[in-house]
């Protein structure tokens, strides 16, 4: 029976997740991560080190180098390579690679002879990739705001956001207009890997496209006015907008036993193909993902848009529309509090609830280690309502914890209430975070029982663009593992604790 490869091109590695609908099981999965496997590519955790810490670039033939060697873990795991019969994926989003006239002739005249790495080098018009991690472009983002007004927001689902493509193409064309010049394509990260896939030029979609500030929602196609305004003749710089197969599968991935030919999906971003493969792309449950950014994303039943401008709204894989809101300093944050107070994850995730009550004597702490998305602050640093270098371990991982879910639940009040939210990513191991959530929020609190849920809604889409309903193999793969209820006695605690929390975020 038919398998289907998911591949998820994230921020500090590259999964791939292969399913087999017929069974119900994951026949297998490989992974490579940017520091330990690829650690000549210098990009640490992903990034190019840079002394603005501002600018957050990547190797895009770091990402080249990835896709052959996790194909080839994949192969060498024994997973039977042949009975993939659709390949889907999803890459960080906002991310963008620029590439010359002669990407086209290259993709097509890809050799199994060579690596993807070399053979793509001379097709790039700029060595690196800004990620979504960049906060250079402010310049650029007033430039949109004071052109466009309210309209960026109302039409792109989003206002000038610094890490979005559009700004950073804005960047780039002013900056260097000679390489702008050169470049013929400007491709996501997600865009990029299916062209190399399907060794042609493969769409963008609207799940990831509508990151760019330059993807009109309302018509689902690019806004000519506002990319006119980016940079010089960007529209014909950019690939169709798509969705369903983009192409079949390049014979020069025959030599990691794939068929030539079996159907690639459009990809999408990351956050979008989570939704699908936490199963929660009908609306009603929200998404909480606990990784290197903190997001939280859920089905729109309508498009609108949030006042605050601080969340986004992007195309949803499975039809229609999802908000997203980031935090970027979650997991990374959450490390460094843990180092700094000197303890174990185990009384990071347990003891410290343990031995503090919720509400935390109205203790709060954001850990806003670098410049943060959500809300858009620039000059990094803890902010606390107390001493907090002072306080005992549990009381500071708690004042994080606590301000990390109020901050979720700030954000996230103009999309609607939520009775139920699925946890996922790395942190949601953490009893004490889904007990932290499941009180601020007063919602059941369920944890996504695949702990890759970006590379599964991959392997479901490819599955889906292979004919097999998203509902069909929802029910068989998105299951929950554990549940935590919300306890109603802490309700009124954090309704109390909320402008405390809103307070925190002006200082
Ligand atoms: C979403 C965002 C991040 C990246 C990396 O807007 O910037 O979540 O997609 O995960």
């Amino acid at each position: 029976m038919a398998l289907y490869l998911g591949i998820d091109s994230s921020t500090q590695s590259m999964k791939a997740l292969v399913i087999d609908p017929a069974a119900a099981c994951v026949a297998g999965s490989a992974s490579v991560s940017f520091s330990t496997d690829l650690p000549h590519y210098r990009c640490p955790d992903g990034v190019l080190p840079n002394d603005d810490p501002l600018v957050k670039h990547a190797d895009p033939l770091m990402w080249l180098a990835a896709l052959d060697l996790l194909l080839a873990r994949l192969q060498a795991a024994g997973v039977e390579m042949e009975r993939i019969a659709a390949i889907g994926g999803d890459g960080q989003q906002h991310g963008s690679v620029y590439l010359n006239d002669r990407f086209a002739s290259a993709l097509a005249a890809l050799s199994p002879a060579d690596e993807l790495a070399a053979q793509l080098a001379p097709t790039l018009s700029r060595p690196t990739s800004p990620i979504w991690m960049d906060s250079s472009t402010s310049a650029a983002c007033r430039e949109l705001t004071e052109q466009f007004g309210d309209r960026l927001q109302a039409d792109t689902g989003s206002p000038a956001i610094e890490r979005f493509t559009g700004p950073q193409i804005r960047t780039f064309a002013l900056s260097e207009p000679e390489r702008y010049a050169q470049t013929a394509r400007i491709h996501l990260v997600s865009s990029f890997l299916c062209s190399v896939l399907i060794g042609r030029d493969a769409p963008i979609d609207t799940g990831d496209g509508a990151g760019m500030n330059l993807l009109n929602l309302r018509t689902l196609a690019w806004d000519e006015e506002i990319a006119a305004f980016t940079a010089p003749d960007l529209v014909s710089k950019l690939p169709q907008i798509g969705s369903g197969v983009a192409g079949g599968l390049h014979a020069y991935f025959a030599k990691y036993g794939l068929k030539p030919g079996i159907p690639v999906a459009v990809w999408t971003g990351d956050n979008p193909a989570s939704l699908i493969g936490t199963g929660c792309w009908r609306a009603g449950c929200a998404v909480v993902s606990l990784g290197t950014s903190d997001t939280f994303f859920a089905a729109l039943d309508t498009f609108r848009t949030d006042p605050d401008g601080c969340g986004h709204v992007f195309g949803n894989p499975a039809g229609g529309f999802m908000s997203l809101t980031c935090f970027k300093n979650g997991s990374l944050a959450r490390d460094r509090v843990r180092h700094e107070a000197d303890v174990s994850w185990d009384f990071f995730d347990n003891t410290a609830f343990a031995l503090t009550s919720p509400g935390n004597d109205g203790r709060l702490a954001l850990p806003w280690f670098v410049p943060e998305i959500t809300p858009p602050v620039m000059s990094p640093g803890l902010r606390a309502n107390f001493p907090f270098a002072e306080a005992a371990p549990e009381v500071r991982i708690r004042a994080v914890v606590e301000a990390q879910a109020l901050a979720l639940r700030n954000h996230a009040e103009w999309i609607g209430r939520f009775d139920v939210l699925r946890v996922t990513g790395g942190a949601s191991r953490s009893a004490g975070i889904r007990q932290t959530l499941a009180d601020v929020f007063q919602a059941r609190v369920e944890s996504s029982a695949v702990a890759d849920s970006a590379a599964l809604g991959g392997a479901l889409l490819a599955a889906h663009a292979d004919g097999v309903p998203l509902a069909e193999t929802t029910e068989r793969f998105c299951l929950v593992t554990d549940v935590c209820q919300p306890r109603p006695a802490t309700a009124a605690v954090y309704d109390r604790l909320l402008p405390a929390l809103r307070e925190l975020e002006q200082v």
